[in-house]
């Protein structure tokens, strides 16, 4: 049984600095709290850092420590998506050149999606080809809403169309949710990992899958983590309502019922939602083909994601695909 984590996060020396000034200098966005915990001068998440910056040795001792076979890298969030978009899409191709240089490295240890500045969608569709055919990533990384946009827009397709042409998944990865919902997440902690972020990807989803974006990108492929944040478990209500919303006027007729498109076009990681009947009621709902392992390091622990995918209460063909042979399959490795 091969162990792709699908979910792994890293970032460079510059990207790191620019949060760090990013944390001096403050603001309203909801990440702030965790930028200046993990980047400020004094945070309590500084230790993150360390595990962030290495694509190397300590990453790939504590692989070994724990029979990971492969890491897929993606630049951690919110990505470049709150520098400028000159910055934003500057630092994203250098992240992926030094990603590239990791994988070319490791070509066994590690795999990587790359990252671009949704900022700029043209420019970005143009990284997301070099990606492709220079650097050979396996894939795209984008953290959720940009300047408090989602992606259903037209102005954002660009993105889309090259990610279908040259069949690179995007992993959808959480940041805060955008300035329009925010309130609410202020209190109690709950705007990161706790719940805003799972609250964050799922209504960005829906709107991808409710604009009727994937009539237009048939074979564009979504990956989102933390076992679906939430959508399979809605799907049956989220069908049921659809077609109220649709004949009401209220959503554009869609050829397939949004559960189609979730089964069509995207797939779910475990990152950091270590729950076997989770799991299995995902694997039940979505195909055996459309989850896959994820840890979500340096966030959450590897020993831990190991032993939940090791001891699955699954068929060993099933365990494999998830464990690794979905992951292959869908991100061309090998
Ligand atoms: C996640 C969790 C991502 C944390 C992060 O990126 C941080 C995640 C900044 O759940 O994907 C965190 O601090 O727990
Ligand atoms: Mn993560």
């Amino acid at each position: 049984m091969r162990l792709i984590a699908t979910e792994e996060a890293f970032s460079i020396p510059e990207i790191a600095a620019e949060y760090a000034r990013l944390a001096g200098r403050g603001g309203d966005s909801l990440d702030m709290g965790l930028v200046q915990q993990i980047y400020g001068n004094d945070g309590d998440l500084r230790r993150f850092q360390k595990g962030l910056l290495d694509i190397g040795e300590e990453r790939i001792r504590s692989m070994d420590e724990n029979g990971v076979d492969v890491h897929l890298l993606s630049l951690t969030a919110p990505g470049v998506q709150m520098f400028d978009a000159d910055t934003a899409a500057g630092l994203a191709t250098l992240a992926n050149d030094r990603l590239a240089e990791a994988v070319a490295k490791y070509p066994t240890r590690f795999a990587g999606l790359g990252s671009f500045a949704p900022q700029d969608p043209a420019r970005a569709a143009r990284e997301i080809e070099r990606a492709r055919n220079t650097l050979k990533l396996n894939g795209l990384v984008v953290n959720s809403h940009t300047n408090d946009e989602y992606y259903d827009e037209e102005k954002y397709f660009p993105i889309f169309e090259a990610a279908e042409a040259l069949d690179m998944p995007i992993y959808i990865h959480p940041r805060s949710p955008m300035a329009g919902m925010a309130g609410p997440f202020r209190k109690y902690g709950m705007e990161g990992a706790l719940w805003g972020y799972g609250i964050e990807v799922s209504t960005h989803c829906l709107t991808l899958i409710f604009s009727g974006l994937f009539d237009r990108f048939p074979k564009l492929k979504i990956v989102i983590g933390h076992m679906g944040e939430g959508i399979p478990f809605w799907l049956w209500r989220i069908d049921y309502m659809h077609r109220g919303a649709m004949a009401g006027g209220r959503a554009p007729q869609l050829k397939l019922k949004p559960s189609e498109y979730f089964r069509r076009n995207f797939a779910i990681t475990t990152s950091g939602q270590e729950n076997h009947l989770a799991l299995k009621y995902s694997i039940d709902t979505l195909g055996p083909e459309n989850v896959l392992w994820a840890i979500d390091y340096p966030y959450q622990p590897t020993t831990a994601a190991v032993q939940f995918m090791r001891t699955a209460p699954l068929a060993e063909d099933v365990k494999a695909m998830v464990a690794g042979g979905n992951a292959a399959h869908i991100f061309h490795l090998d």
